[in-house]
């Protein structure tokens, strides 16, 4: 005892602090993507063993063993934290049995529901020796807490399995935290969406935006409408989506406190639906008549508003959320200037020759219909644009590049709720460095007083789909999606230094590659376990 301390004590004092900043830049808060708000961790570590480790409950949670989210959560994470374990080569080299703990606690038995706007995701987490104790007010921020967890365990040189001592406080700075995939431009099979879940989940995104149809195909199988999927969609049997398929996505999302958001995009993007629903588009006329082309949804008809009723009222018992999106964007008014029929109806309404007058006319129609059926909905930034009668509108999703923060601006003084994709269209390839673009995002960086940043909800990273499929999907979202979860979750001072965060992202990417995500490299180096 005495030989060892005296053995120190002749050590220079900087030896010791250089080993002390080597444990803590290696294992520690290097960890964790997206930085957790307040992390503060020792040098002392504790060895695990997946012989000995434990999830439980705590006495005072209100959730207790039967609470499937939790419970599906911590077979998923025992793998994710001892992803070796499996192998027969696995079990031999463990050999410490000393017990560890994970006690997780919530304050409400969410089990059963489904994480919305307002879930807490909020949690707090203690690693002792021997012990963790995971606090949260809400299943959803027990899963946060997990995934924190999952990333503070590390392997040494010999396969041993260590976790440091660590003391956090976490909350998400943004409550919205999505990802857009398009499935109309591509067909995206399940399996390709469940990953992306999985991967979602690793960098605390929380809301999958299923931009399920569009102009090139119609893959939502309607039980209302069949023929929508059956007409529009690129192949009638192999590329749709069942409604088995989508209880499938919504319950595997559900398990990670994923919300999914369905946006069924109109007046404009519509061309698959013309297939499957006579008389729902706009003739195009040409010369007085009609150039057998179709253009947007038709306006000017009664049945159009009818069939809008009846999907959308089959659309807000198929999804869950509280929330619906309604697109709304990029509407071209060639084809209805074109008809005959629309331009005497725009006379009847009195717009005049105002086409914005009709879209905005159309767009109160439908945001009626689905706020009749308790949705709140979201529409892209054009309807904010064109519409006169705003306070109608809800949420308005922000893509259009230039000076987008003069639009959330102009969005958060009109007293509406905004959600920022602009920055973050990662569709574009490019070289992997450019994922510092999408991490100098500074969402708040207006002239506004507090009470309009909070209408700022969050944000949202674009997977549009024309050049992306099943084949390129991953490593075009990974890790560059990551750095916009970071700036979405994170305290913004904390991480406003790419060359501090750019070792941390290379580290969480290497996790991802070995938990089976192929995201690609950030530049020259190499993991530990690479990609196989
Ligand atoms: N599809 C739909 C798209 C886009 C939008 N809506 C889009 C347009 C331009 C850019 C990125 C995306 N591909 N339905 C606009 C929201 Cl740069």
């Amino acid at each position: 005892m005495s030989a060892v301390s005296s053995g120190q004590q002749t050590r220079p004092m900087y030896y010791l602090l250089l080993l002390m900043i080597l444990q803590l830049g290696l294992h520690t808060a290097e960890g964790v993507w997206p930085l957790p708000q307040t992390l503060i961790s020792s040098t002392e570590r504790f060895p695990l063993s997946p012989q000995a480790f434990y999830f439980g409950y705590g006495r005072q949670s209100a959730a207790q063993q039967g609470c499937s989210v939790l419970d599906e959560a911590f077979k998923r994470y025992f793998s994710l934290i001892f992803p070796d374990y499996t192998s027969a080569y696995g079990i031999l080299r463990f050999s410490t049995d000393k017990p560890f703990t994970v006690e997780v606690s919530v304050d409400r038995a969410d089990c059963d529901g489904y994480p919305d706007e307002n879930s807490s995701e909020r949690y707090n987490m203690s690693v002792f020796a021997g012990r963790a104790s995971l606090k949260a007010e809400t299943v959803w921020g027990a899963l946060r807490g997990l995934e924190t967890l999952s990333q503070l365990v590390y392997q040494d040189d010999f396969g041993s399995y260590f976790v440091n001592k660590t003391d956090i406080e976490d909350f998400p700075r943004f409550q919205f935290r999505g990802i857009l995939l398009d499935t109309s431009r591509h067909y995206l099979p399940v399996q390709a969406i469940l990953k992306t879940l999985d991967a979602m989940a690793y960098s605390k995104f929380n809301v999958f935006h299923w931009h399920i149809v569009d102009d090139p195909s119609f893959p939502y199988q309607s039980r209302t409408f069949p023929m929508l999927s059956s007409k529009g969609a690129f192949h009638p049997m192999t590329h749709i989506y069942t409604q088995s398929d989508v209880r499938r996505v919504i319950s595997y999302a559900r398990m990670r406190g994923i919300r999914v958001l369905p946006e069924f995009d109109s007046p404009g993007h519509t061309k698959s639906w013309g297939q499957g629903q006579p008389d729902l588009l706009t003739p195009c006329y040409k010369g007085g008549i009609p150039s057998g082309t179709f253009g947007p949804v038709n306006p000017a008809l009664p049945s159009t508003y009818q069939f809008m009723a009846a999907l959308f009222k089959e659309v807000s018992s198929v999804f869950p959320d509280s929330y619906i999106h309604l697109g709304g964007d990029e509407v071209d008014f060639s084809c209805w200037k074109s008809n005959p029929y629309v331009r005497a109806f725009m006379q009847k309404m009195g717009f005049g020759s105002d086409f914005t007058k009709l879209e905005a006319f159309y767009m109160e129609k439908i945001v009626n219909i689905t706020s009749a059926l308790n949705k709140t909905s979201i529409v892209w930034q054009d309807v904010f644009d064109y519409h006169e009668r705003r306070s109608s509108l809800s949420v308005v999703e922000v893509w259009r590049e230039g000076c987008y923060l003069c639009e959330v601006r102009r969005v958060v003084k009109a007293g509406l709720r905004v959600i920022l994709a602009s920055p973050w269209y990662l569709d574009q390839p490019g070289p992997t460095h450019n994922w510092a673009r999408y991490y100098t995002v500074w969402p708040l960086a207006f002239k506004g007083t507090e009470e309009q940043k909070k209408l700022v909800i969050g944000g949202e990273v674009c997977m549009w789909g024309e050049y992306v499929d099943a084949t390129n999907l991953t490593p075009r979202l990974w890790p560059r999606a990551s750095a916009a979860a970071e700036r979405l979750w994170s305290d913004e001072k904390q991480t406003s230094n790419v060359d501090k965060a750019f070792p941390r992202l290379q580290d969480f990417r290497c996790k991802l590659v070995r938990r089976g995500i192929q995201a690609e490299p950030l530049y020259v180096g190499h993991c530990k376990q690479e990609y196989q």
